[in-house]
């Protein structure tokens, strides 16, 4: 890990499983340059979920938000780069899909307020980071890998 690398907690959501699309979102991630650390193919349950999202917890639509997030498989990753949690959120686009840009992947591919395909550690607060990465990961899990164009890239 280079000096100005950062590790950032990223998620597909349900609806990306159930539509196909871990593929699309770990390749655009990929294509932007961030190298990919961690990943796992999991369901989260009842208490992750409101730990992940507990800064939720007293909004209106907490409750629907657990349900959607307990109801099938996620793919949970963790990328590294330089400004990686910032640049995974432009990536990601606005939190409405219906609102996010064309060019991100929730103005591409996402349908809705609710259904948006991908989570990313927020970079305005502060430890979401490190704190998400620690709820879904063991250390171990985290792999420190160098690219080694010279060996398979001809
Ligand atoms: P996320 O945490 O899932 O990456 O999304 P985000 O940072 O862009 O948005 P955040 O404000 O953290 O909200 C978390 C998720 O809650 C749903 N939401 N519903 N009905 C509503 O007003 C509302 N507001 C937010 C969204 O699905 C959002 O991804
Ligand atoms: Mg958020």
């Amino acid at each position: 890990m280079s000096e100005h690398d950062e590790r950032t907690f990223v998620m597909a959501k349900p609806d990306a499983v159930q539509r196909g699309l871990i593929g699309e979102i770990v390749s655009r991630l990929e294509g932007k340059g961030l190298k990919l650390v961690a990943g796992k193919f999991m369901r989260i349950d009842e208490e992750l979920a409101h730990e992940h999202y507990g800064e939720h917890e007293d909004k209106p639509f907490f409750d629907g938000l657990v349900e959607f997030i307990t109801s099938g498989p996620v793919f949970a990753m963790v990328w590294e780069g330089d400004d990686a949690t910032r640049q995974v959120r432009r990536l990601m686009g606005a939190t409405d899909a219906r609102e996010a840009a064309p060019g991100t992947i929730r103005g591409d591919l996402g349908n809705d307020l609710g259904h948006n395909l991908i989570h990313g550690s927020d970079h305005e607060d502060e430890g979401a980071n490190e704190r998400e990465i620690d709820l879904f990961f063991d250390d171990e899990e985290l792999l420190d890998w160098d690219r080694d164009a010279s060996t398979w890239v001809y």
